[in-house]
């Protein structure tokens, strides 16, 4: 190594070494600290302080719950490039259940333990806000005690607009007719430049913040996603950690933050890859460090298969969802294997594996 390697090295260890004491010390870290942490600290260090942050947030528990998911169509206004889920109506691979369908997958759960239920789905052209209303007040009426999960902000925007209704009166027409929580997808990433280039037609990045921050002020909790491992910068993701961090010092609503890794197959963006899964951790832990005023950092199961979320709950994941059910079409669509259910005494063994202690909670994380 040259001298002047040397020097630039040690200097790069003083930075790494004075974020990292400013981490443990409960201080915020910038924008440019947080890209710093991702281009240059070791997966240890990065591992070490997620972990200590997420003790300090939550202790050795770590959540589950037991949901299911309704997903109604796969029909969708939109063409995202990293999609393997919507197909045109009348593809073979396409489904628009009928509404009948639907409340009887739902009956299925009627004596079940289950505590929500989760609907998205593509963005149907000719469904509008009354049949979701209509949806979920029947839904209500087979499983009265069920969270109703439901709706990203992508398909939110659409019902609202076709009803030429406000964001704050559309949303609190879905609040009185049955939604109490908004799922974390369509956030993708929020730089609009690349959001442009990879799904032209969805929900402007600062459309999706303010359904979210209208939902928060109405009392709707909800969720935020990144779609990570395609093209993105390390300062595309803080930018868009830093766009969810500053909303949430506005209105706390969010409970979880859930990193998405983009999966290659049967979409126009396969070429791209996938990325490795030491960034992956890398991922899971800078969010849970940037996202200090996020509760929880989720490591959904169905997303990155069982041994990689165990692996998560060392980098600073404490939630891996839930039971779920064979409903959901996303992931095995984009090609992750395997099954999409498990039971609670499977999760619990999950979570047991990796030194850490098992609590059901509800949506709003009450522990059962
Ligand atoms: O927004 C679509 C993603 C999301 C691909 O809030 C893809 O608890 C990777 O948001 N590779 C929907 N990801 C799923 C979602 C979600 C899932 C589980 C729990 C919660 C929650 C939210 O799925 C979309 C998009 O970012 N997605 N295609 C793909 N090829
Ligand atoms: Fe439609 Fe969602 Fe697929 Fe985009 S990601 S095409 S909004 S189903």
């Amino acid at each position: 190594m040259f001298q002047e390697d040397i020097i630039k090295k040690s200097d790069l260890d003083v930075r790494l070494k004075d974020i990292a004491l400013k981490i443990l010390d409960n201080q915020r870290i910038n924008f440019d600290e947080g890209v710093l942490l991702y281009k240059e600290a070791p997966l240890s260090l990065l591992g070490m302080l997620a972990f200590e942050i997420k003790k300090r947030k939550s202790g050795t528990k770590v959540f589950y719950n037991r949901n299911f998911h309704i997903e109604p169509t796969n029909v969708c206004i939109n063409n995202c490039k990293f999609c393997s889920y919507k197909k045109p109506k009348g593809d073979s691979k396409a489904w628009e259940l009928p509404f009948e369908e639907i409340l009887r997958r739902v009956s299925v759960y009627k004596n079940s333990r289950a505590t929500e239920v989760h609907i998205v789905g593509g963005v149907h052209p000719e469904r509008d806000i009354e049949y979701y209303c209509r949806l979920m007040r029947e839904v209500k009426k087979i499983i009265p005690g069920i969270v109703v999960k439901a709706f990203t902000a992508v398909e939110i925007e659409y019902m609202i607009n076709k009803a030429g209704l406000s964001l704050y009166d559309g949303l609190k027409k879905l609040k009185m007719n049955g939604l109490e929580c908004i799922p974390g997808g369509g956030a993708e990433i929020f730089d609009e430049t690349l959001r442009q280039e990879i799904c032209p037609e969805k929900t402007k990045s600062e459309v999706w913040l303010k359904i979210h921050e209208t939902a928060h002020s109405l009392g709707i909790p909800s969720n935020a996603t990144m779609l990570y491992g395609h093209k993105e910068s390390y300062e595309n993701r803080i930018d868009h950690l830093l766009r969810l961090r500053d909303l949430q010092d506005k209105t706390h609503g969010f409970s979880a933050f859930i990193p998405l890794k983009y999966r290659k197959e049967n979409n126009s963006m396969s070429k791209v890859g996938e990325v490795p899964l030491t960034e992956d951790l890398k991922n899971y832990a800078v969010s849970r460090i940037f996202l200090d005023n996020f509760p929880h950092i989720k490591a959904y199961w169905v997303m990155s298969g069982q041994e990689m979320t165990k692996l998560a709950l060392q980098y600073g994941a404490d939630d891996i969802d839930g039971t779920v059910n064979d409903s959901t079409k996303i992931y095995s669509m984009a090609g992750v294997e395997g099954k999409t259910v498990m039971t609670v005494e499977e999760l619990e063994n999950l979570i047991k594996s990796a030194g850490l202690t098992p609590i059901e909670r509800d949506t709003f994380y009450n522990e059962i």
